[in-house]
């Protein structure tokens, strides 16, 4: 026995009890503390049956995903590990059973699959997620899952990832018994009771790689397989490891069981090693990451928000409202007029009411959630508000107008906070007498469907403001991200470039579509120019027009969105825009703006020219590299991966890319350098080399090093 797994007696039944927190991982001495526990019982006279449990909060969350970059990197050999367990618990003489809580994921649900039996609390879920991570499930689960829950159900939990309830894994087979009670105790008495009774009867003891039933035959699985293949080519574009799960499951219904298990060897290994699934993983530490801020402890006070006020009833504080009515924190909505915010509070409503009707929640649930929302056009309630966010029209007069009156309304210790997307965040601050309670909760469009909260620490924003936030996020479902105060923040300050760069190229004639359509076929949820459409192109000539400092004299400033706009052609909200759009908001080239797009560049001096895709790829997802190392290096972002968090969650760049510094260091920091300056000689001033950039290419060190250095030196 090891400290890992800890193994005990209750009567007649050996308990295994897995004793790795926080999740209960199968890292390095868990499985073979199982095998032993197996052995141990196996051989034990007094034992009938063999329970494994996990201690604490959960059952086994999967394999220990920290070691998979030891394996790539070649610090470490796979063994097979996980593999003789489970043969092992299978091959076993008394009865095993595995008692699951929390979750059974990845290799959890694996190891339990090579029990003879499940049981689980109501509570619990199941899953094989290893797709979110670009690989496949690794220990058998492609091949024993379709074996007890049927060839089309396994299909969808491996190919798209999410967990299932213990309820319906217990309908669909896979678990045997629901155990009443909510407790570890419960589950643990009960699992035993249930080791009992099967010990006690005589018989062969059920094995998952010999039930071969639900399997199905050819001729029923061809249509399932082809379903999956269009399901995912629609919901997964672009990623390789659903497919690879695809035919990891397609091996169980056309080879035997052990033959089966060697494909999905091979389909591990091939996905282990992949870009994607680097990136993936990248991404799923990343978002782990970005919650450590260095110079606020974990033991900062974190204040607790039980009611909110939010003032401006548009889009985005309609939208950041429901967040908080969504977790059941009572919010007040506060708007000028009457007429405001009924326009606010039914967008709410219809918003509750396609999620009724997309089978979402249920009615009861939207009702519960609208009478968490009070809409008032005054200040009161106001005092006894454990957070305050501002969501008024982006205008600082208006913004400091508005803090100054929330001054002298709010309670003492409340969180103040502002959705300014740009705004000089302690310029806002300063309008109050509080600065230190002020901080900037940056909110993404839709606010209550997007995952991103950038949060912006002012100069004396205190750290208990900012602890609390970072857990607010959490609360309300979101990736808490913090920055520093500058123009536009993280995001927003790199996509200033990324979309400039974008019309550049038009401007330089590579045609519209064509620029959308090589970003798209990046892997990003759509073109940059579409974007703009969708944003609507207003938003930032206003911009533009407010801050004549963003293109200082004799540099290259882009010229095709003042003038689109200046014809009226805002974006889908006008009809036209980059593109023109029919009734039902189809997109079609427009020849005008080919046409403008000429006269710009005959005016201006632009050479027009043919562009080759991989030019429009690099610059326009350079120009984000760039500036996020200016970032970094002028220190608004605390790592390359809280940036890279940010575009994943923010903006749309393609998980399986890992975020622009991850796609950076994924090329060759090298690379992206000698790229730059070839863009720099060719179009100066905007591509001069961010320094940190240089130094790293310097000291051969990626963004991914740079990070570590941070973390080991704070
Ligand atoms: C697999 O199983 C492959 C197999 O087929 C076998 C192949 C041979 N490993 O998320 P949290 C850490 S692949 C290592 O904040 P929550 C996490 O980084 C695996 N570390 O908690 C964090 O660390 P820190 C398949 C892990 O309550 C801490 O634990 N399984 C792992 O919000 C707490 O995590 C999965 O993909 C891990 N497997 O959510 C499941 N899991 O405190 C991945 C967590 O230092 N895990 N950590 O930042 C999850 O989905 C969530 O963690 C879970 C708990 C839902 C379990």
């Amino acid at each position: 026995m090891n400290e890992l797994v800890i193994h005990s007696r209750q009567g007649s039944v050996g308990v295994i009890t897995i004793n790795n927190p926080p999740v209960n991982a199968l890292s390095p001495g868990v499985p073979q503390g199982i095998l032993e526990g197996v052995d141990k019982y196996g051989a034990d006279d007094e034992v009938r049956a063999i329970v494994i449990i996990g201690g604490g909060r959960t059952f086994i969350a999967g394999a220990d995903i920290k070691e998979f970059g030891k394996i790539t990197s070649g610090e470490k050999k796979r063994g097979p590990g996980l593999h003789t367990v489970i043969y092992g618990l299978e091959g076993s003489s008394k009865p095993t059973i595995a008692a699951i809580h929390g979750t059974a994921f990845g290799g959890g649900l694996e190891t339990s699959m090579g029990c003879h039996y499940r049981v689980a609390l109501v509570s619990a879920k199941v899953g094989q997620p290893e797709v979110k991570l670009g690989i496949i499930p690794g220990a058998q689960g492609t091949q024993r899952l379709p074996r007890l829950a049927g060839v089309e159900k396994a299909l969808e939990m491996c190919a798209l990832g999410a967990p299932i309830s213990a309820t319906a894994a217990h309908e669909l087979g896979i678990v045997d018994r629901i155990i009443d009670g909510g407790g570890y105790d419960d589950l643990l008495a009960g699992a035993v009771a249930f080791a009992e009774e099967v010990g006690a009867s005589a018989g062969p003891l059920p094995k998952v790689s010999e039930r071969n039933g639900k399997l199905g035959t050819p001729q029923e699985n061809a249509p399932i397989f082809a379903a999956a293949r269009a399901m995912v080519a629609k919901k997964r574009r672009g990623y390789f490891a659903p497919l690879k799960n695809i035919e990891a499951v397609e091996a169980s219904t056309t080879l035997p069981f052990d033959e089966g298990v060697k494909r999905e060897a091979e389909l591990f290994q091939e996905c282990l090693f992949s870009s994607q699934s680097k990136a993936l993983i990248h991404a799923f530490f990343g978002e782990r990451a970005v919650r450590k801020i260095p110079d606020v402890p974990k033991d900062t006070l974190v204040k607790k928000i039980a009611s909110a006020a939010v003032i401006g009833a548009g889009t985005m504080g309609g939208g950041i409202a429901m967040n908080y009515a969504n977790v059941g924190i009572p919010v007040i909505i506060k708007e000028t007029s009457q007429e405001a915010l009924d326009r606010g509070m039914n967008t709410i409503r219809k918003n509750y009411e396609r999620s009724v009707k997309r089978g979402r929640f249920t009615q009861e649930f939207m009702d519960q959630r609208m009478a968490l929302i009070t809409p008032q056009t005054s200040y009161d309630g106001f005092e006894s508000a454990d957070i305050v966010v501002e969501a008024v029209f982006e205008e600082m007069g208006l913004k400091k107008k508005i803090f100054a009156e929330i001054d002298k309304v709010a309670k003492a210790d409340a969180v103040l906070a502002s959705n300014t997307s740009t705004l000089n965040i302690d310029e806002i601050a300063a309008a109050t007498t509080r600065p230190e309670q002020v901080i900037g909760h940056h909110f993404f469009s839709p606010a209550n469907v997007m995952r991103l909260l950038e949060i912006v620490r002012g100069e004396k924003t205190s750290k208990e403001i900012v602890a609390t936030s970072m857990a607010l996020a959490r609360t309300i479902g979101k990736v808490g991200v913090l920055v520093g105060n500058c123009h536009g923040f993280v995001g927003n300050r790199m996509f200033g470039p990324y979309r400039r760069e974008a019309q550049f190229l038009a401007e330089e004639g590579a045609a519209v579509s064509e620029i959308d359509r090589v970003i798209y076929e990046f892997g990003a949820a759509m073109g940059p120019l579409a974007v703009g459409d969708l944003a609507g192109l207003d938003v930032g000539w206003r911009v533009r027009k407010g801050n004549p400092g963003l293109f200082p004299e004799g540099t290259r400033r882009p010229l095709a969105e003042d003038r689109l706009v200046e014809a009226g052609r805002h974006g889908q909200k006008t009809g036209a825009g980059w593109y023109r759009y029919d009734e039902n908001r189809g997109r079609h080239d427009d020849p005008e703006v080919t046409a403008l797009l000429t006269t710009i560049a005959a005016e201006a001096n632009i050479e027009q020219r043919e562009i080759a895709d991989d030019e429009i790829r690099d610059r326009v997802i350079l120009s984000l590299v760039n500036e996020g190392a200016r970032i970094l290096e002028e220190g608004f972002a605390l790592r390359s991966v809280d940036i890279d968090i940010i575009y994943l969650n923010g903006y749309g760049f393609p998980p399986f890319r890992g975020g622009p510094m991850f796609y950076a260091d994924t090329v060759g920091l090298d690379k992206v350098l000698a790229r730059i300056e070839e863009f720099h000689a060719a179009h100066g001033h905007w591509w001069r080399p961010a320094p940190l950039l240089k130094e790293l290419v310097g000291a051969g060190k990626t963004f991914s090093d740079w990070d570590k250095e941070r973390a080991s030196a704070g």
